[in-house]
């Protein structure tokens, strides 16, 4: 993406990769627009409970694959029953983009087919504590976006939720990937940091991040195993 415009990479850590101002107002604006639908349906966006009922304080939709804790599934059983909106396909592509900038390899996009995103909406009180993405059966990178207000990204280790961690702040427009040995890392949200977003990107105020993955599940419409 913003091919001429080279940006700054800071890896955090082997295959963890932060690219602030990677999306162009435009594309964000674009993103809160499609966002918005998702949040209106097929499944409407919602605070996920917790198996031992908790309820999350971030709101979150799904598309392609529904994600409550802790599996995928095509219907959102815990919401209204319904069936996920498709991953579009100018989604994968910017996927792809999204890792080939990360990682500054033109080809580190080739075979990259995210098919699930979860799109979480914080306000200004809004957390996520520390944990791992492993619910999907695929050790692909997870390609993150954050438009809106800023937030605090504590990014860990693969071992435990607890110290080395990195707290690094998220802008409006920011890239962030961690795949490789970095791929099962522990991570956070804990604060969101009101006021910071620029509400040209269409958000008046709160935090929108997308998180792009692929669940390495098959389709059972298609006979392709991934
Ligand atoms: O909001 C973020 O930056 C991280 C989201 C996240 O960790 C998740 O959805 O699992």
């Amino acid at each position: 993406m913003n091919a001429l415009i080279p940006r700054p990479r800071l890896e955090v850590a082997p295959g963890a990769v932060h690219v602030p101002g990677w999306l162009t107002l435009e594309q964000q604006r674009e993103l809160v627009v499609a966002c918005r639908g998702w949040a209106t349906g097929p499944v409407p966006i919602r605070h996920t409970k917790l198996p031992r009922g908790g309820v999350m304080s971030v709101r979150t939709v799904c598309i392609g694959w529904h994600w409550q804790p802790y599996a995928y599934t095509r219907t959102a059983d815990d919401v209204n029953g319904a069936r996920v909106a498709e991953f579009p396909d100018w989604m994968v592509e910017l996927g792809r983009r999204a890792l080939v900038d990360a990682y500054d390899d033109e080809t580190a996009g080739e075979g990259y087919t995210p098919d699930t995103a979860l799109i979480n909406f914080y306000d200004a009180q809004a957390k996520l504590g520390m944990h791992q993405d492993k619910d999907e059966r695929s050790s692909a990178p997870v390609v993150s976006l954050t438009i809106g207000d800023s937030c605090v990204f504590r990014f860990g280790n693969t071992e435990t939720r607890t110290k080395p961690y990195t707290d690094l702040e998220l802008a409006s427009g920011d890239l962030f990937v961690f795949g490789g040995p970095s791929r099962y890392a522990y991570h956070a949200v804990p604060r969101i940091l009101p006021g910071t977003g620029d509400p040209a990107t269409g958000l008046k105020s709160g935090r929108l991040n997308i998180t792009m993955r692929v669940t390495g599940l098959a389709d059972p419409r298609s006979s392709v195993v991934p």
